[in-house]
């Protein structure tokens, strides 16, 4: 494979495209998260979503430092001992990747083939990012935190190290956290042992894993992760506006039993209790509804309360069902009314593909 290859520009499946060899490796390499993992309220280890642009860096946590440094009052370098001295935070967050989705879009962006199970959530504990930065000083011409990662590759021709950046506003949120800690283990490697940015409300891209450097910069920042990647296009040379916190998603525990290869699902006839996860980083969700008709008709679900305003929130809506074939899916409405669609809203990246999940489901008393 030439240059020019690794070097072409994000592109689109011709109609009836299948998966590549290429994008196929991705799939096995960033693995979802088992739609039956949604039955924990904290993801087990293991089960959580995961994806990594180029390779897992072997860090030794004992030679490790946190440099923060740009526009502050004083540049800080800190090892695992000097992060763990600080009060610590726990927050309970649901990380989705961006392109979670992209695989159902049509035309098919040709990138990591994502259906829906690019979720997880998970207890995150570490120091909150404000009292890193207070203890810096930020210097009032700082507008932007560039948080770089100590992995490195090439995307689309261009070398990097993998960064993103944050307004110092965002930033300085109370539950923007620099974690060690995932469900009160040590980070796994692939999860950015041993320090990683987790950014309650956003998208996966921004929780930058194996966190190196915090650096205060006075402009924006036009690195490829911020400026070229997760940017919303309908065409290749649209600016486009940048990708930012989570659409409202409901997804569906898949009910009964599957089929191997469709994962279809099967049902026995009368009562089934249908539960699933609904989640939003833009405002809460204020509602779920059920569809066993493809989203024809639907009928409002019960949500359980939560107080982790950024963990996923367990809904349940019992089924009467009848011998028959059905397809299940489930809807999210925020407080602010932002309603979940049923059809795809497209974009050339593939970047927050909410439409409603689709569940095959036959109902029979007996196979
Ligand atoms: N340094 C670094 N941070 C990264 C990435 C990466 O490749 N390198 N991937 C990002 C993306 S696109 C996502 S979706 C999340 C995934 O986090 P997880 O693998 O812990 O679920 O990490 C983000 N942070
Ligand atoms: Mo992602």
């Amino acid at each position: 494979m030439g240059l020019e290859e690794i070097s072409t520009p994000g592109r689109l499946a011709e109609p009836g495209e299948g998966i590549s060899q290429h994008e196929l490796a991705l799939a096995a390499r960033n693995h979802g998260m088992p739609l039956e993992a949604m039955r924990y309220d904290v993801t087990p280890p293991g089960l959580h979503y995961l994806l990594v642009h180029y390779d897992i860096p072997l860090i030794e946590a004992g030679s490790f430092r946190l440099r923060v440094g740009g526009l502050v009052g004083r540049e800080l370098e800190l090892d695992m001992a000097a992060l763990q001295r600080f009060a610590a935070r726990t927050v309970r967050v649901t990380m989705e990747c961006a392109g979670n989705g992209r695989a159902r879009l049509d035309p098919r962006p040709v990138s990591q083939p994502w259906l829906v199970e690019a979720v997880g959530t998970a207890e995150w504990t570490g120091v909150p990012l404000a009292t890193v930065l207070e203890e810096a000083g930020v210097d009032p011409g700082a507008i932007e935190v560039v948080f770089t990662g100590a992995d490195h590759g090439i995307e689309r021709g261009v070398e990097q190290d993998y960064q993103r950046s944050l307004t110092v506003d965002e930033a300085l949120l109370p539950d923007m956290l620099l974690a060690y800690a995932m469900n009160g283990a040590p980070l796994p490697p692939q999860h950015g042992f041993p320090l990683r940015l987790v950014a309650p409300g956003w998208y996966g891209m921004a929780h930058v894993k194996w966190l190196t450097d915090i650096t205060l910069v006075d402009r924006p920042f036009t690195g490829f992760q911020q400026a070229t990647a997760y940017r919303f296009r309908q065409t290749p040379d649209d600016e486009g506006d940048p990708v930012t916190r989570i659409a409202p998603r409901a997804l569906v525990i898949p009910p009964g039993f599957p089929d191997f290869m469709s994962r279809a699902r099967v049902v026995r006839p009368g009562k089934v209790l249908l539960q699933g996860r609904a989640w939003s980083g833009r405002a809460p969700i204020a509602a779920v509804e059920v569809s066993v008709d493809n989203g024809q008709t639907w009928a409002p679900a019960s949500v359980r309360p939560d107080e982790n305003r950024w963990a996923w929130q367990a809904w349940a809506y019992e089924w009467e069902a009848a011998p028959g074939e059905y397809v299940l899916t489930a809807r999210a409405t925020t407080t602010d009314g932002e309603a979940q669609p049923v059809d795809q809203a497209w974009n050339r990246g593939g970047f927050a593909n909410n439409a409603a999940q689709q569940v095959p489901v036959w109902c029979v008393a007996a196979l």
